[in-house]
């Protein structure tokens, strides 16, 4: 076990009071991520309590402390998981090659590029939901809101600890680099599209902690499987704090769909906005929308990037030492859908620059393991509404089906229909104002907002009126 040090103004496990030169770099960071947390972090509310989750330790029991804490105080740091003994890289042309503790300099460029954009999302997703404090469902909620952002703060620290330590001058111009850019800004946007998409309001968030933080668990566990070690062991213990992030999500949209369900029964219709409910088609459209935008995150279906990746060591595949065949997929086929006119068919591609396709399959099987658990929720109140994943092909805007038009159900459409029938698909400027109507802040303590249900128990087993965020 690893305790970390607390003591250090900077928390950490890999002991930076004995790196003098890092422990400069990450000092001179640090103000600056304070004045981009206080600027760009979540609105209001920094100065109040907040029991949040802090890392203690990287053990199986360590990383779970609650107390109150005022946002700015999250004791940011730099954790990484334990390192495996004679670990070796698992993958590509290095395969059985002990893995690296240094950056190999032949790869220095690719893996930078790799570094930032997973820590170029971190940073973003605070600023999306930095106005979503104004209009919490509960207090519940809003702890939970809460401790996303502290903990995609404490992402970004994980990889300008990366950058810093591994990359010199470049690296510290890179960490500077990633408080200076801004989601949505037309001049210096953030760098992957989903990133730059606005999250204004709480269904948009569920989806976005369920959709778009599940990529980012597929895609830190290809980098956990990296032959850079200090990458491996960092993206594995961030893995450990993302599953929270997407159980908010799921059980955010499932309380949702509750509530619609309980509302449809009671007042025996399919319209619950007369009674202030999220009806299941609205649902359904804002699951095609974020669905959509999170595949794209995977990159093209077919691409020498990734192969590149794979090849060199750096980026493995989903679960990488579970699968039983060479780890160099030199000569393998893998099947990848794309277009052949206006029929969308499926070809075998050859395996190494079919990977994205593959994560994206991971993905998806995933992902549709949720919306099961959401369409249990609806036949248990009797309902006869079931919620589908979009086709992969649905509007796309990366890959294969990013210049053609898709229907949810796959099938590739012409402009005129997708004109008269995006409305029923994607959320109408109506649907959002709809939802964005309904976004009144509740934060009396139990207390609960009309069109969610309350959740099923409290953060660590807190009673149903406990204090998450002290507001007097
Ligand atoms: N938007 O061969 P291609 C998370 C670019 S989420 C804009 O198709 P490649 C989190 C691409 O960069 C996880 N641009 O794709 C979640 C390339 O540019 P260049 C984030 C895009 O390179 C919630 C060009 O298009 N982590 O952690 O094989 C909250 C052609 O690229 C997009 C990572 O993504 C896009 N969607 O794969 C908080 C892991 N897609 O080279 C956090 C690191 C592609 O022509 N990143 N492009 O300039 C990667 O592994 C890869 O960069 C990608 C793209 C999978 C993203």
């Amino acid at each position: 076990m690893a305790p970390i040090d607390y003591i250090e103004r900077i928390p950490n496990n890999v002991s930076l009071a004995e790196n003098r030169r890092l422990l400069r770099a990450l000092e001179d960071w640090q103000p600056k991520f304070l004045e981009w947390w206080h600027d760009m972090g979540p609105e209001g509310f920094q100065s109040r309590d907040v029991y949040l989750r802090t890392a203690v330790s990287v053990d199986a029991r360590g990383w779970a402390q609650f107390g109150y804490v005022k946002m700015p105080e999250y004791r940011w740091g730099i954790f990484l998981a334990e390192p495996e003994a004679d670990r070796r890289i698992n993958f590509g042309d290095h395969q059985g090659q002990p893995a690296w503790q240094e950056v190999p300099g032949e790869y220095r460029g690719t893996l930078r590029r790799l570094i930032v954009t997973q820590g170029d999302t971190e940073p973003a997703s605070v600023e999306q939901q930095r106005h979503l404090g104004r209009t919490c469902p509960s207090l519940y909620d809003l702890r939970n809101l809460f401790q996303v952002n502290v903990e995609e703060g404490r992402h970004l620290w994980a990889m300008v600890y990366l950058l810093d330590a591994h990359f010199g001058r470049d690296g510290r111009e890179e960490s500077e680099a990633l408080l200076q850019r801004r989601s949505g800004d037309h001049d210096k946007p953030r760098i992957l599209g989903a990133f730059n998409e606005r999250t204004p309001h709480w269904l948009s968030f569920f989806m976005f902690c369920f959709f778009t933080d599940r990529d980012g668990k597929y895609q830190l566990a290809s980098l956990a499987e990296s032959g850079f070690d200090p990458l491996s062991r960092t993206c594995r213990f961030m893995l450990t704090e993302e599953a929270h992030h997407m159980f908010v999500g799921e059980t955010g949209v499932g309380r949702i769909v509750q509530r619609a369900c309980e509302l449809m029964r009671e007042h025996k219709t399919d319209d619950v906005r007369r009674y202030g409910g999220i009806d299941l088609a609205t649902i359904q459209k804002y699951v095609n929308f974020h669905c959509s935008v999170s595949l794209d995150l995977f990159g093209s279906e077919v691409s020498t990037n990734a192969a590149n990746f794979y090849t060199m060591g750096l980026k493995g595949r989903f679960e990488e030492t579970k699968k039983d065949d060479d780890h160099r997929l030199k000569d393998g086929t893998y099947p990848v859908i794309g277009l052949d006119g206006e029929e969308i068919v499926t070809r075998q591609e050859p395996a190494l620059v079919s990977l994205n396709e593959r994560l994206r399959d991971d993905y998806i099987v995933d992902c549709q393991r949720g919306v099961n658990r959401w369409n249990e929720i609806i036949k248990s109140h009797g309902v006869d509404f079931t919620l589908t994943l979009p086709h992969r092909a649905f509007r796309r805007a990366i890959g294969a089906f990013a210049e053609v038009r898709v229907s949810p159900d796959g099938r590739v459409v012409s402009q005129a229909e997708w004109d008269a029938r995006h409305r029923d698909w994607l959320p109408t400027e109506e649907d959002e104002a709809y939802v964005a109507s309904l976004m009144q802040p509740v934060t009396e303590r139990g207390k609960m907002a009309n069109w969610i249900a309350p959740p099923a128990r409290g953060i660590n087993s807190q009673a149903e009126d406990f204090e998450y965020v002290r507001l007097t």
